[in-house]
């Protein structure tokens, strides 16, 4: 048997092992990895249907999933890895990832002391699971969920539409990182780009189960994955809030927000989360794409446990601006890419949020005045 497990056709012997690997066990835990995203949610509820089909009980684990990830109602994730037993009782699913740095240390510990362990997996990294004919790693895959497309269509399993919907969005959500889809702000549904395009078998399982879906399934996904295009009134305001309370350094390359700590606006709408992150990096994105002149867009906010900076840049100078702080605020902890990136404080009160800030200010104003 080859190692290695395509998200092109599946071979039927590979797929059909793959299956009675996970049938032969009187119990699978389902496992997703840390900071869960669509793709592996949609990609452990698809097995698990498939094992329910086959009377095989499961539950689906995970380190942390957001609560939005549950656009259907009602439907809620088994377990969280808190409630663990000190045991698996029969095999364990690893979907979305294939090596132990992506979970917990305790879900590791728990991973390892399964008597039967598969893998379904996109990517590779330091810390494998395991070697072997279990362990199925499709690189050239743009989502897990793709390679459980290929996997039920192998075995020539039609799924139900509400599986077919997971999988429609845990695809859609990995692409859109993949820069293979676009979602504009007001758009219902995604544009593909022309790496997409030249993607033949990515092309092929998103157009096959675009074409499955109704188009209400779709738009209800999209709406999920594109925040912006579902804002409330009170997210809707902030958002245009924004942009007046731009202020900039003194050579105008540096804008940024600075949202106080204790500011009411931006606790009523739950602080720090993933809808408001998405108001803030369209903000910053948008004030990059108006103002010519301005390198670099930044918001100051409060999160649970402090205070952060987000921060845009065009000419690439995040890492390089993070670095000249840290030279006169050597307590700066920030980090991330050229283009984008984030430094934060934890257990500041107002006053030194205050300092903090200003400190990151004129640091940063200084880095632009020397280029
Ligand atoms: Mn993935």
């Amino acid at each position: 048997m080859e190692v290695s497990f395509q998200a092109r056709p599946i071979n039927i012997k590979r797929a059909e092992y793959l299956k009675s690997q996970l049938l032969k066990s009187n119990f699978v835990d389902i496992v997703c990895h840390s900071s869960s995203d669509e793709d592996t949610i949609a990609s452990a509820r698809a097995m698990k249907w498939l094992l329910d089909k086959n009377n095989i009980p499961s539950r689906i684990i995970s380190d942390s999933a957001d609560k939005t990830f549950n656009y259907k109602n009602g439907d809620t994730l088994d377990i969280s890895s808190q409630k663990l037993p000190n045991n698996p009782s029969g095999t364990v699913l690893c979907v979305d990832f294939s090596e132990y740095t992506r979970v917990s240390s305790e879900l590791k510990k728990y991973i390892e002391k399964a008597k039967n362990l598969v893998c379904i997996d996109h990517h590779s990294g330091p810390e494998p699971i395991l070697h072997g004919n279990n362990i199925y790693v499709d690189l050239s895959a743009k989502s897990c969920s793709g390679i459980i497309l290929r996997f039920f269509e192998a075995l020539k399993i039609n799924p139900p539409e509400k599986i077919k919907q997971f999988l429609y969005c845990g695809m859609s959500d990995d692409l859109k990182k993949n820069k293979y889809l676009e979602f504009a702000d007001s758009a219902l549904f995604p544009a593909k780009t022309k790496e997409f395009m030249q993607d033949k078998n990515t092309k092929y399982l998103y157009t096959k189960i675009e074409n499955e879906l109704p188009t209400d399934d779709k738009i209800e996904v999209n709406k999920h994955l594109n925040i912006l295009m579902s804002l409330n009134k009170s997210e809707k305001m902030f958002k245009d809030s924004l942009p007046e309370k731009i202020q900039y350094n003194s050579n105008g390359k540096f804008g940024y927000v600075i949202i106080p700590a204790g500011d009411e606006q931006w606790n009523s709408l739950g602080g720090d989360n993933k809808r408001t992150s998405a108001i803030l990096r369209n903000f910053r994105l948008s004030a990059l794409k108006n103002n010519s002149n301005l390198d670099s867009a930044a918001v100051f906010y409060p999160t649970n446990s402090g205070y952060r900076i987000s921060i845009h840049s065009k000419g690439n100078n995040v890492l390089k601006m993070f670095e000249h702080i840290r030279k006169y605020f050597p307590e700066f902890s920030g980090g991330g890419h050229p283009e984008r990136g984030g430094g934060g404080n934890s257990g500041l009160n107002p006053q030194e949020c205050i300092r903090w800030t200003n400190s990151v200010i004129n640091c940063i104003d200084d880095f632009y005045k020397s280029r």
